[in-house]
This record gives C-alpha cells, sequence and structure tokens, in this order.
C-alpha cells in the first residue's frame, strides 16, 4: 500500500513556500471574474465568499494573515482609529473608487500607509449614469415603468403624464473633473449649453462656461449635475440658500456623495413645486437612507452604481492590483492620493 503521507505533506509545504513568496493582501468583497483570478494568481490574497465583510472582519482578517496590503471599497471606513488597529505588516490600502472620503488621509500618512485610488477607468460609466438620472428625472421614468408594471391599459391623454426637455436646456455642472468633463461631452450630444462651476477655471473644459459664483450659476441652469468630491464631514456645497438659488422647476442630479446636498432642503423643493425633479444614485446616511424620498413620483433613485458596469469594475480591480504589487514590490504607487 503506497504510503500517501509524505507527498501529501510535502504539497503542502511547497505551496506554503510558494504563497509567502506572494504579497499578502486582503480583499474586502467579491470583484469580476477577471481580477478574482488574476489576484489569485499573482498575490496570496483572501478573498471573501460575500459581500458583507464589515470594518471588524476586515481588521481581524489583516490581523490573521499578517497582510501587507488592503483592496477595499467606500464601504469600509478607514477612521483614524481603524488605522491606529491597523497590524504594523500593512503597507498600502487601495481604495476600488475614485473618491476616498472614507479614509482619513493624515492618518494614514502619519502612520506611513500608502493610499491608491482608481481614477479615469470609471469616468465613462458614472458620466453615463449622469445622465441617464438627467434623461429619467426629466422624463418621468419611474412613473412610466410603474405604469407598465401595473398593467397599464388605457393611453395617456396628450396633456397627461409630460416631462419636461432635455434637449436644448441649460446644464450646471458642479465639479469640473475628469466625470464632470465627461458629463460635459454628453450633454453636447443633447445640444445643452453647458456651465460649471468649479474652485479655479478648468483646462479643457471644451465649450462650456465657467461661472466664478455657485448661486450666479444656479440661477440659469435647467438641470444641475454634482461631479466633485466630498471632504470627510464636509458642508453640503448644494445647501439651503444654494437650493432656494435654484432656477424654479430645476433638476438636480448626484452621483458623487450624498453629503454634498443638504437633504432636508432638497425634499422641501421637491414636495413644494420648486424644483421639477431629481435624480439620486447616492444619499446621505447610504446604504440606509431617508426613505421619504422613495415615496416622490419626481425623484429616480439608483443604488449608487455610477461605476457599476462589467467594464468599469474589472479595470477599477486592474488598477487596485496595479497599485498594490507596485508598492509591495517596492516600487512608488502609480494612483497615490
Ligand atoms: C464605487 C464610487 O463603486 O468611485 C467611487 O468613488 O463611489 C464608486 O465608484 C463605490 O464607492 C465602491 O467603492
Amino acid at each position: 500500500m503506497p504510503n500517501v503521507q509524505f507527498p501529501n505533506l510535502y504539497d503542502n509545504r511547497k505551496s506554503d513556500e510558494t504563497m509567502s513568496q506572494k504579497p499578502r493582501i486582503v480583499i474586502t468583497r467579491r470583484m469580476t471574474h477577471a481580477v478574482m483570478e488574476r489576484a489569485r494568481r499573482e498575490f496570496d490574497a483572501f478573498i471573501p465568499d460575500d459581500d458583507r465583510m464589515d470594518g471588524e472582519a476586515v481588521l481581524a482578517k489583516l490581523e490573521e494573515l499578517n497582510a501587507e496590503g488592503l483592496f477595499f471599497t467606500s464601504g469600509t471606513k478607514l477612521d483614524a482609529k481603524t488605522i491606529a488597529r491597523l497590524p504594523n505588516s500593512m503597507r498600502i490600502a487601495a481604495t476600488c473608487s475614485v473618491g476616498y472620503d472614507h479614509i482619513d488621509l493624515a492618518a494614514a500618512k502619519a502612520r506611513g500607509l500608502v493610499v491608491t485610488n482608481t481614477p479615469d477607468v470609471l469616468t465613462n460609466a458614472t458620466a453615463d449614469l449622469a445622465f441617464m438620472l438627467i434623461l429619467c428625472a426629466s422624463r418621468r421614468a419611474f412613473e412610466y415603468e410603474r405604469t407598465m408594471r401595473q398593467g397599464w391599459g388605457r393611453y395617456y391623454g396628450m396633456s397627461e403624464m409630460l416631462g419636461i426637455d432635455v434637449s436644448n436646456k441649460t446644464l450646471g455642472i458642479i465639479g469640473m473633473g475628469r466625470i464632470g468633463k465627461a458629463v460635459a461631452r454628453r450633454a453636447r450630444g443633447f445640444d445643452m449649453k453647458v456651465l460649471y462651476h468649479n474652485r479655479k477655471q478648468a483646462t479643457e473644459a471644451g465649450e462650456a462656461t465657467y461661472v466664478a459664483n455657485l448661486h450666479d450659476m444656479l440661477k440659469q441652469a435647467d438641470v444641475v449635475s454634482l461631479n466633485l468630491p466630498a471632504a470627510p464631514g464636509g458642508a453640503p456645497i448644494l445647501d439651503r440658500a444654494a437650493l432656494v438659488a435654484m432656477k424654479p422647476g430645476a433638476v438636480v442630479v448626484n452621483t458623487a456623495r450624498g453629503s454634498l446636498i443638504d437633504e432636508a432642503a432638497l425634499y422641501e423643493g421637491l414636495t413644494n413645486g420648486r424644483l421639477y425633479a431629481a435624480g439620486l444614485d447616492v444619499m446621505a446616511g447610504e446604504p440606509n437612507f431617508d426613505k421619504r424620498f422613495a415615496a416622490l413620483n419626481n425623484v429616480f433613485l439608483t443604488p449608487h452604481m455610477g461605476s457599476a458596469t462589467v467594464e468599469a469594475r474589472t479595470a477599477m480591480g486592474g488598477k487596485c492590483l496595479d497599485n498594490l504589487a507596485a508598492v509591495l514590490s517596492g516600487g512608488a504607487p502609480i494612483d497615490p492620493v
């Protein structure tokens, strides 16, 4: 009878040795197949079986594996307290997002932890979703969809259930970075006049017109799109005064962060007739958002899906792995924040 013990022991030891040569990383969410395959190939990677890992579970896994890198999303907060509890082995935190308001950058820097993000590769997907929200909010997509699912059965009259045109209107973009510019490019296809407000005048803004004063822009815009980063704990840029300054009947679209809008004032504007509609992909307090918005016919809602395409998420994952590989092999980060 062959003795199977030795070959087994030998195989186990061999695979342990091979694994220990690869950088040790923890991935907090399942990714597309291509990303997980590459992670398994190039790293000693922990990948969870579901998408429920919370902050404590992440810390425990980093500790258990003596991990050098973390691949995470905005669903995991890296605040100062969490950063203080990271194992000493940790060298890089690669967020699979362009936004980094879930990370205390000062605390990371003080601890010598490299932080990277995933710019560029989600620009088109997010701009597409912003435009989807502009169209869906302006053209009453939620109500039309609901009518169909309830059985339809009667033609609407010629003056019933009308939306408003997007074409030839004025779009006001707040935040003229990569995503803002991509929204502006799409708006040109709809013959929209594009205005933008930014901390400073942007380069390569095409035919979009810079408006230095936010309220001046809001007074002119039929549609307002938020495309700027949020500072952790920062005040909303669309505060009550800004919402009141908006052109009556305007549409508000947010694919950036919920904290950028005063939601109580937005709710009032949407229910007192001052605003025509809103398209919201992000909410303060998400994923447990203010459910009053879900009861409004003039709000089109999506659950933070700006970058949620196979192409964008695969490229984002690839960027995270590129950054982890670069830093854990002693090189410089490709996308430092
Ligand atoms: C992410 C995002 O999908 O990139 C961002 O900042 O908000 C989204 O693309 C989400 O944050 C998960 O990390």
